[in-house]
């Protein structure tokens, strides 16, 4: 029954985020990127909130129109042919399980390496009846939208008045550069919406480790990110925009100046939600440590490690964990 569906939801954790209406926020920073003052808003916006909004981003409306109906062609077919695509560590399809520490969601998804030339990608093929056709569209998508966060990245360093412009944007440009690529979709949920007042868990509570991450989704409601005072707001959609995050490890390299933000999304009651989110990683072996030029006397908050240790230690959390505390000085 639905009733017992619904517990059965509440002990695996997926369900009741509280009341459903919480109102959307008006207050996402709007960048203009072809504004002069970008690179200060850019800042403003990484320090109160590590969150903000992309107009003017140059990525051709057709990538992202062509990716997204790919996605939904995919994500249409049955459980089984999909499931051929699994699992999804460290790339694939993933349904319901998030990582592999037993944190679930309301949600199905595609785990894409972002290496264009990768060989460890066959299960593309099962996208469709033209592979290359989506193999092409993923790569255009993920090209254009890695230059958009690279253009973020350099007014950043700008705006921080860094020497270096591509202090940050050439991590996310080196060949060895350890970005994800994924693909969400969130089904509606209406019965149990309907049973408690309440909307599913689509994806838990967390902030994401990576450097930066562009998320861009079709009309339904659902991302929301958490203030600095605890509170939830519901951010509203705008598929014709990006929505930039802080990751961790841009918080390390300005030692905390900037916040990564904390951020979960809930499943809508009648619509689903298809995002896509190219998260910019460094090489694994690249230290990540607070920019020279940023400290101005003061110490690092953080010890030293690579990317590759705070992933290890990243993959062997539950979402909602602190995953920085590991790695901050006493
Ligand atoms: C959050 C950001 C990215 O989606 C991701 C996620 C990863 C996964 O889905 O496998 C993680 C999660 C994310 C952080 C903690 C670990 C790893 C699930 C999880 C419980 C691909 C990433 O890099 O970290």
């Amino acid at each position: 029954s639905i009733k017992q569906m619904a517990s059965s939801y509440m002990r695996n954790s997926m369900a009741a985020a509280g009341s459903s209406s919480a109102a959307f926020f008006s207050g996402v920073p709007l960048i203009d990127l072809s504004a002069p003052d970008a690179k200060h808003l850019i800042v403003k916006a990484c320090e109160e909130l590590g969150f903000f909004k992309v107009v003017n981003h140059g990525v051709p409306m057709e990538f992202i129109s062509t990716l997204e109906s790919e996605s939904t062609k995919f994500f249409s077919l049955p459980l089984s042919e999909k499931q051929r695509a699994g699992p999804p560590s460290p790339f694939g399809y993933g349904n319901k399980q998030i990582g592999r520490n037993g944190d679930v969601g309301w949600v199905e998804y595609l785990l894409l390496n972002t290496h264009l030339e990768s060989k460890s990608d066959g299960f593309l093929s099962i996208f469709g009846q033209d592979p290359q056709k989506l193999r092409s569209a993923v790569n255009d998508y993920i090209s254009a939208v890695r230059n958009m966060a690279c253009e973020i990245l350099e007014l950043m360093a700008e705006g921080l008045k860094i020497q270096q412009r591509n202090a940050f944007s050439k991590l996310l440009m080196d060949e060895e550069s350890d970005s994800v690529f994924r693909v969400n979709h969130y089904p509606p949920c209406p019965e149990l919406h309907a049973l408690k007042g309440t909307n599913m868990i689509g994806f838990g509570e967390h902030t994401d480790p990576q450097i930066i991450s562009v998320l861009r989704s079709n009309n339904t409601s659902g991302l929301q990110i958490s203030l600095a005072d605890g509170n939830w707001i519901s951010v509203p959609p705008d598929q014709s925009s990006f929505f930039i995050n802080v990751g961790d490890s841009l918080q390390v390299m300005t030692n905390g100046r900037f916040k990564s933000v904390k951020h979960r999304v809930l499943t809508n009651r009648l619509k689903s939600r298809v995002s896509m989110i190219y998260f910019g990683g460094p090489p694994l072996s690249e230290k990540i440590a607070p920019l020279p030029s940023l400290m101005k006397g003061e110490e690092s908050l953080y010890k030293e490690f690579t990317w590759f240790e705070y992933k290890r230690s990243a993959y062997n959390s539950r979402l909602a964990d602190n995953r920085l505390v590991h790695f901050e000085r006493i």
